[in-house]
């Protein structure tokens, strides 16, 4: 386009109205979700960027989708044209759909992990430690030294050390390692990206040790873009090359379709392997359902195979890249510190920055995500000490997390600029005012996951 200004590149037809709440009325509210944002009515929410997973915008052909969705038990034609555009992109032998991210997670590592062995990780997400974690293994994370220091610019600062995984090989033993785990985009370290460079190298270090490489896919299309813009031979070649590409160097792949995909719901697990599928879909038909369906109902499948294909639109992507530089470039402009460079789907504070007098084990993040929703009814999340904060276990010693982090996760096609801007002007408010803001402790939390759940309380 011959004009500067980037235009959404979708017009809205329908529209859902927001609820405006009082700042009187949002102390309460937090008082009684324990000061959780997670046990928060989303209808008392006026800017919701909790996250960008399954809060996506579905167009009208996914909505005809769903009019035109195949309920059949087994045999689904809504299956058949998942499978198919799932297969275009990713190339993989086997497409096992699941009712989301996490139970691809579930089946892989309860199959592939357990006591004594160890999954490498750029950085894993929460849901894929808990689902290690959860069957006896370790999860292991080796990003750059670059992706753990939130003002350090690099271009692909979701990388995984390469050197590091190799030495970790060495260390453990091929045979404790089922497989290697790229994130793409790194969502952990700021949504940032891996280049195309580390997924072959990290591939030709798992070739010479004979392990898989699987790549956890959420935000693919996104990663692809930012390869198409920052890396050297891509900027020529379409997403769908750069991600044919990306999945060519895997042996498989979990998929959260409530990201990229645009779907509200579903995922998938993919692999080569006719051995590993195998028992991949005996788990599935346990707990899923039947593998023409595994957990989702037909009209989600078509949902997702129309969002799959509207991803690689590189229209798209030039809006949401931008639209998330945007939130970024305007806070920095006025002072507040931003982990940079911005990533895909995520603008993320610097907690640490931002409410330095607040020491990492009275949450420093959780205190700026309450007065954002306090003060303008935004509601972002955590990531930092409340999310992957631990106690050590003999000492019981408070282990803080490398960053202290809050996400401002932005839904695809659902806010417009003066949306963005609301924001911008609450975070800068909350953050001239920052030398106010008080620490928080924990006063209950569950055993696995503890930050859905948490209840806290200010310190005074
Ligand atoms: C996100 C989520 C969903 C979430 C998780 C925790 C708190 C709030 C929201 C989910 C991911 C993800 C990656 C890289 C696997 C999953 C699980 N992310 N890998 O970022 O980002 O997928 O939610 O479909 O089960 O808000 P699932």
């Amino acid at each position: 386009m011959r004009f500067k200004t980037i235009i959404e590149p979708f017009k809205i037809k329908v529209v859902e109205p927001i609820k405006f709440t009082t700042e009187k009325e949002r102390e309460e509210i937090l008082k009684k979700a324990g000061y959780n944002v997670f046990n928060i009515p989303a209808e008392d929410v006026i800017i919701d960027l909790l996250t960008d997973s399954g809060t996506n915008a579905m167009s009208s052909k996914q909505w005809a989708g769903i009019m035109d969705g195949d309920e059949s038990y087994a045999g689904s034609k809504s299956f058949y044209r998942f499978e198919s555009v799932v297969k275009k992109i990713t190339g993989f032998k086997h497409v096992i759909p699941v009712h989301q991210g996490r139970a691809a997670e579930k089946i892989l590592f309860s199959i592939v992990a357990g006591p004594g062995k160890y999954i490498p990780n750029n950085t894993h997400f929460d849901t894929t430690r808990a689902n290690i974690e959860f069957v006896g293994g370790n999860a292991v994370d080796l990003p750059i030294p670059e992706g753990t220091q939130p003002d350090v610019w690099h271009p692909f600062k979701g990388n995984m050390d390469v050197e590091r995984l190799e030495k970790f090989i060495k260390e453990k033993g091929a045979e404790n390692i089922p497989l290697v785990m790229l994130t793409v985009t790194n969502n952990s370290n700021g949504g940032q990206p891996v280049s195309m460079q580390n997924i072959r190298e990290v591939r030709e270090v798992c070739d010479k040790y004979g392990i898989p490489l699987f790549l956890d896919a959420c935000r693919f299309a996104e990663n692809a873009y930012f390869i198409k813009k920052r890396e050297k031979g891509y900027e020529n070649k379409s997403i769908f090359e750069i991600t044919k590409e990306m999945f060519s160097y895997a042996d498989g792949c979990t998929m959260s379709a409530k990201k990229d995909a645009f779907a509200n719901i579903g995922g998938f697990l993919a692999m080569n392997d006719d051995e590993l599928a195998l028992k991949a879909r005996n788990v599935l038909i346990v707990t899923e359902g039947f593998p023409t369906y595994g957990g989702l109902a037909g009209r989600d499948l078509e949902a997702i195979a129309q969002g799959l294909e509207e991803v690689l639109d590189e229209n798209y992507l030039v809006y949401r890249i931008r639209s998330v530089e945007y939130l970024a470039e305007k806070l920095i402009e006025r002072g507040v510190p931003v982990l940079i460079p911005p990533g895909g789907h995520a603008v993320y504070l610097d907690a640490k920055k931002f409410a330095s007098h607040i020491p990492p084990e009275q949450f420093p993040g959780q205190s700026i995500v309450v007065e954002l929703y306090r003060v303008g009814g935004i509601r972002s999340v955590e990531i930092g000490s409340v999310m992957f904060g631990r106690k050590d276990k003999e000492t019981g010693k408070f282990i803080p997390h490398t960053m202290e982090l809050v996400r401002l996760a932005i839904p695809r096609r659902v806010y417009t600029q003066s949306h963005i801007d609301y924001v911008i002007e609450v975070i800068t408010e909350v953050h001239r005012n920052r030398d106010k803001l008080k620490g928080y402790k924990i006063v209950w939390e569950a055993p696995i996951l503890r930050h859905f759940t948490a209840r806290f309380e200010p310190i005074d």
